[in-house]
């Protein structure tokens, strides 16, 4: 978090007021106003001194979702703040990044402080979890509304958190999507990668090659309807995420991993001949054709369906080409890479695809369980000039089982328990690695064995915020005695939300 100073907040890990176990990740510097509890009443107001667009916004949303359980109007205003009220500062004195927020709660006031909009959106995504679970209900409840005094000064340790969801073996609807955006924007995750296209199914329609859809979306990984977004539905889904502040990352896996891109265009291979379709676990062994341009122009369009929204990073795969000779990988590599810069995005892509000497400014994600080869490419894309998100296999892997109990998941990489996917540290992943060359990490759900929301749910929750956690708090705010209490204080919230968590062994749950 920069160069922002603490005020009167010390650091406590882990929070040692039980109300305060509420807030994960646990924020950076936090102190307890004991006795000093703000009680929200009905004629509270939303004070924002500066005229804003962009923190208007992220005001008049809170404010939307706090009318509903509370149903006090909570109006929000310009005129000078009274005592009852939750103030908005927009504090640009500089010192502050743009995710920096402090939240102060005394008897009198609430008072965010931040220099961005997306600061603002982070000090009151902490004051919603300061709020009893029951302002999460969709309808009203009598409350009271308290929020325990504290003095609260925040900010990621790391610029990238994430987490990435497999649309492609199953297909996920729009309004799942969106479900799960206000989900992991709870925790602070800031990117949702989307996984638009595997050998099961290709998610995305692209305007200038409709057969990607038309022949490659109505198919999943058993054989059932599958499904894609419609242009409208995808820039639906970039907006809605972009107002939790959580950028979109679009991958397009390549040149393996791409059957449903090969029966709709099969001049996209060698030889041709549309392979057969790919109903079924596994890696096919196919592979886009890397010395035809016919394989270039489709990636463009491609990549220009996913350019005509906002967004920073084009992810183009990489991983685990077993039907690619490996100089053919170098190529293709290098040449896919070359398109996405031409649009005007960075390059994301799977560590192999490091092999191959990626754009400086690039991202790779290194999925690797510690193998020589793959901590090498990690070195070896951090040496020419690229930056890495981890999602370690047996600690970051949402769809590994939790333990032989779990009635979804694989197995390959783990188990992951709750504890495995906590206790670990980004900086010590990868020898000779250091913090400065990693943008952050990113937690994975594969749908080869999940096909609902609950079961979406059951893998990603509690292990996704545990993820979102090593993300944005200083290593030194963090324990797995103060993480077991967070998580454990996350159980009425979710049952309020409808979250379908997994009631790990290991959490200390309340009783039900
Ligand atoms: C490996 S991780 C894959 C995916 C599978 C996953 C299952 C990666 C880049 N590739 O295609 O879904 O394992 O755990």
């Amino acid at each position: 978090m920069g160069t922002m100073s603490t005020p009167t907040a010390e650091t406590t890990p882990p929070a040692p007021d039980p109300v305060l176990t509420s807030i994960v990740p646990v924020p950076a510097a936090l102190a307890a106003r004991p006795g000093e509890a703000f009680r929200l009443e009905p004629d509270a107001r939303l004070v924002v001194a500066d005229d804003r667009a962009d923190v208007a916004v992220v005001v008049a949303n809170f404010a939307a979702w706090l009318r509903v359980a509370t149903g006090f109007a909570l109006t929000v205003t310009g005129e000078p703040p009274a005592d009852g009220d939750v103030v908005v500062d927009l504090d640009d004195d500089g010192g502050m990044g743009p995710e920096d927020y402090t939240l102060h709660v005394d008897a009198r006031r609430i008072v965010v402080a931040a220099s961005t909009a997306e600061g603002v959106f982070r000090g009151l995504t902490t004051l919603r979890l300061m709020l009893p679970p029951g302002a999460e209900a969709a309808s009203g409840l009598p409350g009271p509304w308290t929020v325990p005094g504290v003095d609260i000064s925040d900010g990621p340790r790391f610029a990238y958190r994430g987490t990435m969801l497999d649309v492609a073996r199953h297909f996920f609807p729009v309004e799942s999507v969106l479900r799960y955006i206000d989900l992991v924007s709870l925790y602070k995750v800031n990117h949702l990668h989307l996984h638009l296209s595997d050998d099961q199914g290709w998610r995305l329609m692209v305007p200038a090659r409709p057969l990607l859809t038309e022949v490659g979306a109505p198919n999943d990984v058993e054989g059932g309807p599958g499904g894609f977004y419609s242009s409208a539905d995808y820039a639906r889904i970039v907006g809605y995420a972009s107002d939790r502040f959580v950028e979109i990352v679009p991958e397009f896996d390549s040149p393996g991993h791409s059957t449903a891109a090969l029966r709709a265009y099969p001049e996209l291979s060698c030889d041709g001949v549309a392979p057969p379709l790919y109903d079924h676990t596994g890696i096919s062994e196919v592979s886009m054709c890397a010395d035809r341009e016919t394989t270039y122009d489709l990636l463009g369009d491609v990549y220009d369906a996913a350019a005509a929204v906002p967004g920073e990073l084009i992810h183009i795969g990489g991983d685990e080409a077993m039907g690619t000779a490996h100089d053919d990988f170098l190529t293709f590599v290098r040449r896919a890479a070359a398109v996405v810069t031409s649009r005007g995005r960075r390059v994301m892509a799977w560590h192999e695809a490091a092999a191959a000497g990626l754009p400086a400014g690039s991202v790779v994600q290194y999925w690797g369980v510690g193998q020589p080869e793959a901590v090498e490419l990690a070195q070896r894309a951090v040496a020419d000039g690229a930056t890495l998100v981890l999602s370690p296999g047996d600690h970051a892997y949402l769809d590994q089982k939790y333990d032989e109990s779990s009635p979804y998941g694989l197995v390959w990489a783990g188990p992951v328990s709750v504890r495995d996917s906590y206790d670990w540290d980004p900086a010590t992943m990868i020898d000779g690695v250091s913090e400065s060359a990693i943008d952050g990490v990113e937690s994975a759900l594969w749908s080869e064995t999940v096909s609902t929301d609950a079961a979406v749910d059951y893998m990603a929750f509690p292990r996704l915020v545990g993820i979102a956690e090593i993300g944005w708090s200083p290593a030194d705010a963090r324990s797995w005695d103060g993480y077991r209490q967070r998580i454990a204080a996350q159980a009425a919230r979710w049952d309020v939300l409808g979250v379908s968590y997994f009631h790990a062994p290991e959490i200390p749950w309340p009783p039900a």
